[in-house]
């Protein structure tokens, strides 16, 4: 056990220096209400990520729901049915309805032609996932959204620091989520922010996250919790000092498993879709006919020996109880994704990944791939 590896370690900044951004909460006794780190957090995010604005969260899930409701979404929204549950669930919390369509092969991105065929009156939003970090085709999806009035809102919780042709991926649709969960490329422990484009939505935003306040007295919305503590903005700022170079890591151990593995028949590591910059979050492979083990056989075979890969995203969200029985859950309408959920594999890749463990994970998948079973 000691020696498992995991699909994937939270990136810790050096412990001391946490303690001395402790220190100035303890001093002052703010502890949360969009206090001095969160506002100086949101400042250096915005410089980092290069975006015009932007409002933390406690989670990305949460923001998620507050981005809709902030564009006062209200019916049917297109979305796919590969990603991480929340995605789906976020339109649930705001009674929408998720209407699924496919994936692109390629990148495992909604597909704009199938985003339009799939628009009728009903519908309210289109909410993409830029899957894996890789970005979804925006100008295409955006110009759509711009063709019928209908908002965009991209779920870009795996999309930090990500560019594209014309700078940053967060800066497209109307409004760009993150997440900040431990698991991500950068991590407040738990966390998350919308991007928007103007200082009125950034308002309406942070009212929405701070229960409708508006003022001491006046409540003009019924707006939710979701606030990110300080200690999470003073965990972020840590973190922010050290992404570069967590990412850098983070390319090192991708490049070595593009390289030692691209002989492997039948394993195909997922990767271009056309970012200018990466910030390496998964290592999704898909496992083809040609490999020797199909792609769960080789997920227990990792894990017998002590690597934990990961099938994100299998099921597909449409196969959950709370949305197998919408009329555009059956899989048949989406074969790319169910293809995809059948498939996909995701490496282990961190920071502190070290080299001698990625050799251990070559090796046994090599190993696999050499194997008759
Ligand atoms: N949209 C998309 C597209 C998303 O992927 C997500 C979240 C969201 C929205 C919602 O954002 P948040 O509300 O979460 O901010 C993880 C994460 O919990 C989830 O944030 C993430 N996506 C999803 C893709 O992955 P699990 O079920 O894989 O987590 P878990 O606990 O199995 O962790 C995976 C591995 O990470 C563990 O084997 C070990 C390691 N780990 C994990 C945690 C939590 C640690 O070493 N330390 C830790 O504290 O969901």
């Amino acid at each position: 056990m000691a020696d498992d590896i995991f699909v994937t370690r939270p990136y810790l900044p050096p412990l001391d220096e946490f303690k001395d951004l402790l220190g100035r909460i303890w001093d002052t006794g703010v502890l949360t209400n969009c206090g001095p780190y969160h506002q100086e957090l949101e400042e250096k995010l915005c410089e980092y990520l290069n975006v015009p604005h932007i409002s933390l969260f406690n989670n990305g899930t949460i923001a998620l729901v507050v981005a809709l409701r902030a564009l006062g979404v209200k019916g049917e929204v297109i979305t796919t049915p590969y990603s991480f549950v929340a995605t789906s669930h976020a339109i649930l919390w705001t009674d929408c309805t998720p209407v699924f369509v496919d994936v692109e092969p390629g990148s495992l991105n909604l597909g704009p032609s199938q985003i339009e065929v799939a628009i009728t009156e009903n519908t309210a939003a289109i909410l993409p996932v830029h899957c894996y970090g890789h970005p979804a085709d925006v100008d295409a999806i955006d110009a759509i959204g711009a063709k019928y009035g209908i908002p965009v809102i991209y779920d870009a919780a795996h999309a930090f620091g990500v560019e594209c042709h014309c700078g940053s991926v967060l800066t497209h649709g109307d409004l760009s989520v993150l997440s900040f969960h431990a698991t991500k490329v950068f991590n407040t422990f738990e966390g998350g922010a919308i991007v928007c484009k103007t200082p009125e939505m950034k308002r309406y935003i942070d009212q929405l996250k701070n229960f409708g306040h508006h003022g001491e007295t006046s409540v003009i919305e019924t707006g939710i919790n979701g606030k990110m503590s300080e200690i999470n903005a003073a965990f972020g700022l840590l973190q922010l000092g050290y992404v570069d170079d967590a990412i850098a890591k983070r390319a090192a151990i991708d490049e070595r498993y593009r390289a030692e593995l691209v002989d492997l028949p039948g394993f195909y590591c997922l990767g271009d879709t056309g970012q200018t910059r990466q910030n390496y979050a998964y290592f999704p492979v898909r496992i083809g006919a040609e490999f020797p083990m199909s792609r769960d056989a080789l997920y227990y075979y990792m894990k017998e020996r002590g690597v934990h890969p990961r099938r994100y995203f299998y099921p597909l969200i449409s196969e959950f109880p709370m949305y197998r029985n919408l009329s555009s859950a059956d899989s048949v309408r989406f074969p790319n994704a169910a293809t995809a959920a059948e498939e996909i594999l995701c490496l282990p890749i961190y920071p502190d990944l070290d080299d001698a463990s990625v050799t251990r994970i070559i090796t046994m998948l090599r190993d696999a791939a050499a194997s008759r079973v």
